[in-house]
């Protein structure tokens, strides 16, 4: 039988059969359960699997279907040592939420999650969040930003409503995954967006989110109106791991102007008739995204 892991928790992979049964509770197959004890991520939320069903109402992977696409970052492990995590799989659209407060989002870390989400073959949509804790023209200049770049922009809040429509219509037929830091609203949207409590939120008041990570597990959601969302945990450190197609298509801007650049193999550091580098001097390029570009790009 074929279905999708809809949540991973102490070594049991719930399974949703595609022919709509009931989920299943899996374990792993023996030569996979050996493999996913050196490979961190070897089944994650959102992957196809085969499962065979087994006594006591359970059942057992035998196969992991390959990725037709994936949200991959480099978190920290133990004593530093930096790991490749899949994050999530077989998407086609991941919501990055930040919150305009509560934390303030941070734009090197947007450029991250956009080149990851490219490098994995996902689109982003960067959703500004708590937008009723601001001001909307405080942030006004980031929107533009985003927007001319080629992203969508949404401005949300949950509080009082408010961008939740634009966001289902922008939800439906696709598979998405909500990623972004703890306590951005992740788990909130999910929520506003059915109209009733799916996912646990941390309702406390918000002065000590902080590491507060409320969901633990990922969860995949069905949409009644066609399509998935997957909540995810939030992510304490978000690396990238990209080969270069993640960043030239996260940095459409960059890599536009760096077709008008004297010397073909520019590197936009010093060279003569660098395009980027006038455009950050003429500050049509903000100089904090030239120099975060430059710094992802030597990675
Ligand atoms: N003011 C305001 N608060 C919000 C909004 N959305 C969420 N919050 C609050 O932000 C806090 C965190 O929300 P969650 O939905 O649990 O955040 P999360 O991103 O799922 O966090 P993790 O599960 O830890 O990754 C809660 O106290 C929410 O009530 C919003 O639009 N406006
Ligand atoms: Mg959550
Ligand atoms: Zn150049």
């Amino acid at each position: 039988m074929k279905g999708i892991v809809v949540n991973i928790q102490k070594g049991l992979y719930k399974v949703r059969p595609v022919n709509g049964a009931e989920d299943i509770s899996c374990t792993l197959r023996g030569r996979l359960f050996k493999q996913s004890r050196t490979t961190k991520t070897l089944v994650v939320v959102g992957d196809y699997v085969e499962f065979q069903p087994v006594m006591g109402g359970r059942g057992v992977i035998t196969t992991i279907e390959e990725r037709r696409s994936k949200l991959i970052r480099k978190g920290a492990g133990k004593k530093g040592v930096h790991l490749e995590q899949v994050v999530a799989a077989n998407i086609d659209q991941a919501i990055l939420v930040f919150a305009v407060k509560d934390p303030r989002y941070n734009k090197n870390l947007i450029e991250r999650y956009t080149i990851s989400a490219k490098y994995g073959g996902i689109e982003s949509v960067i959703c500004f969040n708590k937008i009723d804790l601001i001001d909307p023209p405080e942030i006004q200049e980031d929107v533009k930003e985003y927007r001319n770049i080629g992203y969508t922009v949404l401005l949300t809040s949950v509080v009082v409503r408010e961008g939740i429509e634009e966001l289902k219509s922008l939800l439906k037929g696709k598979n998405s995954v909500f990623a972004g830091s703890s306590g951005v609203g992740k788990s909130s949207l999910v929520n506003a967006v059915f109209e009733e409590e799916k996912a646990r939120t941390n309702t406390v008041s918000t002065s000590h989110y902080k590491g507060r990570h409320t969901t633990t597990s990922s969860q995949v959601y069905e949409l009644p109106f066609g399509g998935r969302i997957i909540d995810v945990p939030g992510m304490r450190e978000f690396g990238v791991i990209d080969d270069g197609t993640g960043i030239r298509n996260a940095f459409p801007d960059i890599t536009e102007l760096a077709k008008r650049c004297k010397f073909r193999d520019c590197r936009h550091i010093n060279e003569p008739g660098c395009a980027v580098k006038e455009a950050v001097e003429s500050g049509l390029l903000e100089e904090r995204r030239y120099r975060n570009y430059l710094k992802l790009r030597g990675k």
